[in-house]
């Protein structure tokens, strides 16, 4: 990995996993990503986007550097979205084991990873939304990636994204597709 780019952005996240994923897109684009582990203003709302916007506009004003925020969730459908926004609280309590739990007898396993990215780069604020179809396993299968990784089946795999190096999980993810719509949107913004 070099260690000199055109761009750098703060990556204000606790999450290593998320950071090589975000990595690995970002080298395309020519953009340095520096994990900042600081802790981020984490707001209750229902949105993502709302949740991120804040932790990154609340960062910029503090510290006045180029920062990237990503927050996403997993929505299932047979149990009204859950747990969506509430998705890191329901990892640390009942985990992977306990969502399939609440599905336990539920043949409907339609589910989505939503990611939503933003980037303040003075003057711009970027946003980006995206989403991964798939469906929720019978049983964990995996030991790569993190979270809701070894119980998620993307549409169009037969492999959960935990049975899948970073590289083949970018090919379909939430946070692979929100990322290098914003990374676009940045490169054409800004023009050096
Ligand atoms: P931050 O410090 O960046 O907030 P986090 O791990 O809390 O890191 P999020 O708030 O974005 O990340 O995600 C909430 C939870 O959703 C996360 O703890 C995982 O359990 C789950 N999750 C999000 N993206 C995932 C992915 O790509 N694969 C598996 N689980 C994911």
């Amino acid at each position: 990995m070099k260690d000199t780019c055109k761009y750098t952005l703060y990556f204000l996240t606790g999450n290593k996993h998320k950071v090589l994923e975000v990595k690995e897109v970002a080298r395309k684009y020519d953009i340095c990503i520096v994990q900042e582990s600081i802790g981020k203003l984490e707001i209750q709302a229902k949105d993502l986007a709302e949740i991120a916007w804040y932790a990154a506009v609340n960062y910029y004003l503090h510290y006045r550097k180029p920062v990237l925020v990503e927050d996403a969730g997993l929505f299932i459908k047979s149990l009204n979205g859950f747990p969506g926004p509430y998705s890191s609280y329901a990892f640390k309590t009942i985990g992977f084991n306990g969502i399939l739990r609440l599905m336990k007898g539920i043949d409907d396993r339609e589910a989505y990873f939503e990611s939503v990215v933003v980037i303040v780069y003075e003057p711009y604020i970027i946003i980006e939304r995206a989403r991964v179809y798939g469906e929720i396993s019978r049983a964990p299968r995996g030991k790569k990636g993190f979270g809701f990784d070894p119980i998620f089946i993307p549409q169009g795999e037969k492999r959960t994204f935990a049975e899948m190096d970073v590289a083949e999980k970018n090919m379909y993810s939430h946070r692979a597709k929100a990322v290098s719509r914003a990374f676009e949107k940045l490169l054409t913004l800004v023009k050096v």
